[in-house]
């Protein structure tokens, strides 16, 4: 017995003086494998000596769970109160894997605190019973923002992309596209408050009950900062509901695309209301940049409808060198901005897509 706690002290000291999250260089740690990305955020949760985990634009492919909170997930629950920012790189649940084998990706702990900037998170699967059926991509119950990122083919029974029971403060130049919910809430499910919902584009999400796009839930909000700027059509579902609020609130600034709704989304002069139409986008792709996007083309009503006057948005999801406005002066809505092509010597001065 003595022997074994004399082993199980030296494992835990080993842990703890050899971590594999690499050294800190300033507040930002730059982990290469899953092993190590995991370990980074266990790091995090005891000291917080960093905030800034950077995935230098790599895939982190999960063939299995690291947290138990909630269910299950790829990588341990952010429990520090400390902000943590997540950014530059794909996290995965392995494509090789079966329903069996079932996780989300991140859940964020009632006292945690997570950003996420250009990330990518694909193929979720939360179906562990209760609340592990939540959450396909990410369950948040403390605070969650959400900056030109894409979250996509995640399947859950509820949220299949987001399912928020904490703080959502801003989804901003991003993209839910293609994830998918058995019951309630393909893109986003809202129990509690979203503040802001900004040039994001929400489409090809699934849901076999109420709310395809969005489900906001009884007495939740959305957008007591802002909600505009924002693609919201062309979900998949039984009636093609893209937004559904139970008895919640949506506080709606205009500028919106919106497919369909029920009753409590109000429309303002300035939203395209297009029903069931085409919302005329191109499949979730590469259009330049780190996170995959969906295009808007030619004809598509999005264009030039967006609002003008975000100054804190500079490029539309892709970033650099894609401008916000795309070079004429109207921004588009969504999270992708048309470019204008500008020719010198016939020559297009960069890929302008
Ligand atoms: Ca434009």
């Amino acid at each position: 017995m003595a022997l074994f706690r004399v082993a199980l002290l030296a494992f835990f000291s080993s842990k703890i003086l050899f971590s594999a999250c690499p050294p800190q260089v300033g507040n930002v740690v730059y982990p290469t494998t899953p092993a190590d990305l995991v370990d980074c955020v266990n790091d995090f949760n005891t000291l917080a000596a960093f905030n800034v985990i950077d995935l230098g634009d790599q895939t982190f492919e999960f063939f299995s769970a690291n947290g138990a909170a909630d269910g299950t997930e790829a990588l341990p629950s952010i429990t520090n109160a400390t902000a943590l920012t997540i950014q530059n790189g794909r996290i995965l649940r392995s494509y090789s894997l079966t329903s069996a084998t079932s996780f989300r990706l991140i859940h964020v702990d009632d006292v945690g605190s997570l950003i996420i900037d250009d990330i990518t998170i694909e193929n979720g699967l939360a179906n562990t019973g209760g609340l592990g059926n939540n959450g396909g991509a990410v369950l948040n119950r403390g605070t969650f923002e959400v900056k030109s990122s894409t979250i996509s083919n995640n399947n859950a029974s509820n949220g299949a992309g987001i399912y928020n029971q904490g703080t959502i403060s801003t989804i901003q130049n991003s993209t839910l596209s293609a994830n998918n919910a058995l019951l309630d809430g393909g893109g986003i499910y809202n129990i509690n408050t979203i503040f802001t919902i900004q040039n994001s584009t929400i489409t090809e999400n699934s849901a076999n009950g109420r709310g395809s796009g969005i489900f906001n839930n009884f007495e939740s909000i959305i957008g007591s900062s802002s909600f505009q700027s924002n693609i919201i059509a062309g979900n998949v579902h039984q009636s093609t509901i893209d937004i559904y609020n139970e008895d919640g609130t949506i506080i709606n600034d205009g500028h919106n695309l919106i497919g369909t709704f029920n009753l409590g989304f109000i429309p303002t002069g300035t939203d395209v209301i297009i029903g069931t139409a085409d919302p005329l986008l191109g499949p979730l792709q590469n259009n330049g940049g780190p996170t995959l996007t969906h295009a808007v083309l030619p004809g598509s009503l999005a264009i030039g409808k967006g609002i003008d006057a975000i100054p804190s948005l500079v490029y539309d999801q892709r970033g650099f060198p894609y401008t916000r406005d795309g070079g004429d002066g109207v921004v588009d809505i969504g999270a992708y901005e048309h470019q204008t092509c500008p020719n010198v010597f016939g020559e297009a001065v960069f890929d302008c897509r």
